[in-house]
């Protein structure tokens, strides 16, 4: 099973309209515009972004004297392609261990994603330790404990209740002592408008740093694509007060949107590292700007 089938499903309509104004060449013109404007939108590409690809659009199509729909059309899919297409630094090297941090509100995959990234790197040989720096939440280190053993990783956890930037400190004294590869630290889901919470992020930050200048390595921030345009308020705090490095886009399995992965990396210009379409331990993809394109723009 294609795991893009509900994204292509869901704007299988908006496809069929642009798809008939494509198969005609004569129809080129405002409706086709319109079309497509109208595509983005429902593929929660946002109003703001949409219009100001229209505008780009335009003046391509203009300059190169297009006068065919279809190569505007994929003109078009390049251009968005282009805008997810933010240039990654390499996901690893040395030193040991590497430190990676998981962030974002509450719900929107972390622990789960968490897992799914222990199981690749696991499978690529990697010594890999989870750490429960999610204190928080009533069975949240339970939840992560089982997907060390699922991924037959390393893993450190203090009690419940005790502090975030302990564990952190914990974890990556133990990732050192173990020859530890690839260190993921978990945390616990909180609203971006809480301002304590994110304080408590920044000093969970500050604590590694001290320990390791060079950690973490990278502070991922997960987004529920679901959430649609307010994923674009979580980026904006969690981004200022941490730096975030990476982006992971979950439950692309149960939308017919995905826009937004689109609005997230034109407005922050900060990659997509990984997408989620399932529950499984092998529901991550890695992302490919043209592939997540045709998946929801789909091949004329
Ligand atoms: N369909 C689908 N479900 C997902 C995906 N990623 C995570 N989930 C589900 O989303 C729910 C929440 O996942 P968690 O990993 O616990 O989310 P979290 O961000 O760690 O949650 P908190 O720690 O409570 O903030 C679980 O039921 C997961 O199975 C995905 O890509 N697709
Ligand atoms: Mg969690």
């Amino acid at each position: 099973m294609n795991l893009f089938t509900r994204l292509k499903e869901g704007l299988s309509k908006t496809r069929s309209q642009i798809t008939s104004i494509v198969g005609s060449d004569s129809n080129f013109g405002e409706e086709f515009y319109e079309s497509l404007e109208e595509a983005m939108i429902s593929a929660d590409i946002g109003l703001e972004l949409s219009l100001e690809i229209i505008d780009r659009l335009k003046f391509e199509i203009n300059s190169l004297k297009i006068d065919s729909v279809h190569e505007a059309y994929t003109i078009f899919k390049q251009m968005l392609a282009k805008d997810l297409d933010v240039i990654k630094m390499p996901e690893e090297f040395p030193p040991k261990p590497w430190v990676t941090m998981v962030v974002g509100v509450n719900g929107v995959g972390k622990t789960t994603t968490i897992g799914k990234m222990a199981h690749e790197l696991r499978q690529s040989g990697k010594k890999v330790m989870l750490g429960a720096a999610d204190t928080f939440r009533a069975g949240a280190i339970e939840q992560l404990r089982i997907w060390a053993q699922r991924t037959e990783s390393q893993f450190v956890s203090q009690h419940e209740g005790a502090d975030a930037a302990s564990v952190a400190f914990d974890s990556i004294e133990a990732a050192k002592a173990r020859d530890t590869d690839v260190l993921l630290l978990d945390t616990a889901g909180r609203l971006h408008t809480k301002v304590n919470l994110m304080n408590e992020l920044q000093k969970i930050v500050k604590v590694i740093r001290r320990n390791t200048p060079h950690a973490p390595n990278e502070i991922l921030l997960v987004v529920d694509a679901t959430t649609g345009q307010n994923a674009l308020k979580q980026a904006k705090v969690f981004n200022d007060i941490l730096g975030i490095t990476g982006l992971i886009i979950t439950k692309l399995d149960g939308t017919a949107k995905g826009g937004v992965a689109l609005a997230l990396t034109k407005t922050f210009g900060i990659p997509i590292r990984k997408i989620g379409v399932g529950e499984g331990l092998d529901d991550l993809q890695d992302f490919d700007p043209m592939d997540y394109v045709n998946a929801m723009f789909g091949d004329i």
